[in-house]
């Protein structure tokens, strides 16, 4: 399903985000920045060690990514220009700022991929998996921080920033949740 939002596609799809070609994929990490299961371990099995490597150097030089925050790295072998990595909140019955957190993690990202030149940005579906935020609540904050920035008066560098912003998702409720609210 696809639709558009200021000049810019947003698209909603249903696989493994390690095989969208794309600019940038973004990885739903963890503030070490070492990897862990989910997508980050898919995203580091299919990309190679070249990855890591920069996250140590990352981490070496700032000391990991704070939760709502992304940092950028090569894709090694992915199709990928670069991943995001970004550190989603663990859900913790919704009253410890987590919707900040989330749509911080959407907003970063996206001004971090443009700084790093991405005009089509892939995202899964951050939290929602071992974090355990519910999928509906992850997906209106997502929908509604990516809007916002798509809304930003002069975007995020100047002029048209982006061409495509893609949710990739991995099940088929969260597919049916982008859907649904991408809809309205
Ligand atoms: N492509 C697209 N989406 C995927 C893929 C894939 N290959 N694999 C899983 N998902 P999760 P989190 C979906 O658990 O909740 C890691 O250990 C999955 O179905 O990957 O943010 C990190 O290191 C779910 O919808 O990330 C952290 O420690 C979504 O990706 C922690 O998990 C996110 O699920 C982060 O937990």
């Amino acid at each position: 399903m696809e639709t558009e939002r200021n000049g810019v596609c947003i698209k909603v799809l249903r696989g493994d985000i390690t095989k969208y070609q794309t600019d940038a994929i973004v990885n739903a990490a963890n503030s070490s920045l070492l990897g862990g299961g989910g997508v980050d371990g898919a995203i580091h099995r299919a990309g190679g060690p070249a990855i890591l490597e920069e996250c140590r150097a990352i981490r070496d030089r700032q000391g990991g990514c704070d939760t709502g925050d992304a940092v950028v790295t090569t894709a090694g072998r992915l199709p990928a220009k670069m991943v995001v990595h970004t550190v989603g909140p663990v859900y913790q019955g919704g009253s410890r700022g987590e919707e900040k957190l989330l749509q911080s993690c959407y907003a970063r990202s996206i001004e971090e991929a443009v700084s790093a030149g991405a005009r089509r940005i892939a995202f899964p579906n951050i939290s929602t998996g071992i974090y355990g935020y519910p999928k509906k609540e992850a997906a209106e904050a997502a929908i509604g921080a990516v809007r916002g920035m798509l809304e930003r008066p002069g975007g995020v560098s100047g002029e048209t920033f982006l061409d495509e912003i893609a949710f990739v998702c991995y099940d088929e409720e969260n597919e049916r949740l982008y859907r649904e609210l991408l809809e309205r």
